[in-house]
């Protein structure tokens, strides 16, 4: 049996006065995350008699969710500053303290069957949260207690997908963490947004998931970067899941840190790039869901390079996805921080056009994605940048906005696009039309500091 969770904030009408509130807040968040830490430490998932810790910490848990339930947040709004592209809504519309942890990663979708955007967020040293949409898209409220499970142990969370993996019209998660107990963790939604988690996943330890439909209709597969490869979890059609990684994959994958779904050659057939010990890799599609590599198709760096995240986006026009690798030097001591560019011949060979990108400014890149930022149709890139602080007490580093003028040659336009204060510890950028404008927006998720929404204000061209 759990032990009891007394929160004693939940139940409030009326917001404590700020003072009080903020009080309350720094230190529970401390304490809680303190909690959660001992917790996940002492108390392993398999131990479930109540001890006087794991009491105290799940406790602390809930109070580290609970201090934002029902608080009115607006009485922080300091700025909303604006550029002609974006305008920053973080404190209009975010509880701005459920959005500000060590968040690896936000996944958006339309968790209630609402018909409105909500997102779920992944974090280190506490507690993955729901943000729900709320007053017609206007503000997001956590309901994380509400909605999610308790959490039996340190997680860790490092990423997350949504999908309709059961076809019950409504989306479950799929989260990955380096925390103890189960390391891949499913949530199902009971169609309402609320959420349970399940035993539907086989485990390893891993650092990457995403989605793989062979066909359109085909139900969502997973496929897991993990310490001892790559993984492909087959869909039997409602939810379950088995491992055909040897069936469907090369036998060495290598250690895999990053994996990307895109049809490379244009057959019609979705293949992988993954990121791992050897490197990039690229596994072409056979046309049936199983994949042989391609040698020698990306080329090699000049320099060491070690690369956290891999975006993928046709950047010159002939709807050939290219790649941009966000690199960073974290366990290579001599790694280059350079980012590359590798333009795609459409046959899945890449050429390197680094020098098509802006001079690098001297930080680590640890996000990227492909958007088209000014909605001239052609895919902009955003990159998420950091200090080398893993523990986020620095959260001061930019988000760059790189514009394309159509034939892949990038210039940085950071101040132009985004408004003044776009800075944080970047560690996954998010777009979904979360005010429900039309015009796609960004979640910009932060290892420390608060995660940014930024609402887009260009409406592409033909829509
Ligand atoms: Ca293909
Ligand atoms: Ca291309
Ligand atoms: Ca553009
Ligand atoms: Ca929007």
């Amino acid at each position: 049996m759990r032990p009891p969770i007394q929160i004693p904030f939940v139940a409030r009408s009326r917001p404590f006065p700020t003072l009080l509130r903020r009080l309350v807040f720094k230190i529970s968040v401390r304490f809680g995350r303190l909690f959660c830490f001992l917790r996940g430490v002492i108390c392993k998932r398999e131990v479930r008699a109540p001890t006087l810790v794991g009491t105290l910490a799940l406790t602390g848990c809930a109070l580290n969710l609970a201090t934002d339930a029902g608080v009115d947040w607006r009485a922080d709004v300091a700025r909303a500053e604006s550029t002609p592209y974006y305008i920053d809504a973080t404190n209009t519309m975010l509880p701005v303290a459920s959005a500000t942890g060590f968040s690896n990663v936000a996944v958006a979708g339309d968790f209630l069957n609402s018909g409105a955007i909500g997102v779920v967020i992944g974090n280190h040293y506490g507690t993955d949260r729901i943000l729900v949409p709320r007053q017609g898209n206007k503000r997001f409220a956590d309901q994380t207690l509400q909605r999610f499970p308790t959490p039996e142990a340190l997680r860790n969370t490092e990423d997350a997908v949504a999908g309709d993996f059961r076809a019950a019209g409504s989306l479950d998660v799929v989260w990955v963490s380096s925390g103890t107990g189960h390391t891949v963790l499913y949530y199902e939604n009971n169609g309402r947004g609320e959420f349970r988690e399940t035993d539907r996943l086989p485990q390893c330890g891993a650092q990457r998931v995403a989605i793989f439909r062979n066909l359109a209709t085909d139900a969502p597969s997973l496929l897991l970067a993990c310490a001892d490869g790559l993984r492909f979890l087959a869909n039997n059609g409602h939810g379950s899941f088995t491992d055909e990684s040897s069936r469907r994959l090369p036998a060495d994958t290598g250690i895999a840190t990053d994996i990307v779904v895109s049809d490379l050659n244009q057959d019609g057939a979705p293949d992988l790039v993954v990121n791992g010990n050897a490197g990039i890799r690229i596994f072409l599609n056979h046309g049936d869901g199983t994949f042989q590599e391609k040698l020698n198709a990306i080329p090699r760096s000049a320099r060491k390079e070690e690369t956290r995240r891999i975006a993928v986006g046709d950047v010159n026009g002939d709807k050939c996805p290219d790649l941009y690798l966000a690199n960073w030097r974290f366990l290579i001591a001599d790694a280059a921080l350079q980012d590359r560019l590798l333009i795609n011949d459409c046959t899945a060979s890449f050429r390197d056009r680094s020098s098509w990108l802006p001079a690098k400014r001297h930080l680590n890149s640890t996000a990227a994605r492909f958007v088209d930022l000014n909605g001239d149709g052609h895919l902009d890139l955003v990159v998420g940048t950091f200090r080398n602080d893993t523990w986020g007490r620095r959260h001061d580093a930019p988000w760059l906005a790189y514009l394309n003028d159509g034939t892949g040659h990038f210039r940085d336009a950071t101040a132009e696009v985004f408004p003044k204060g776009v800075v944080g510890n970047g560690r996954h950028i998010e777009v979904a039309d979360f005010n429900g404008d039309g015009i796609p927006d960004l979640f910009l998720v932060s290892r420390g500091g608060p995660s940014l929404m930024l609402l887009g204000k260009i409406r592409a061209k033909g829509t």
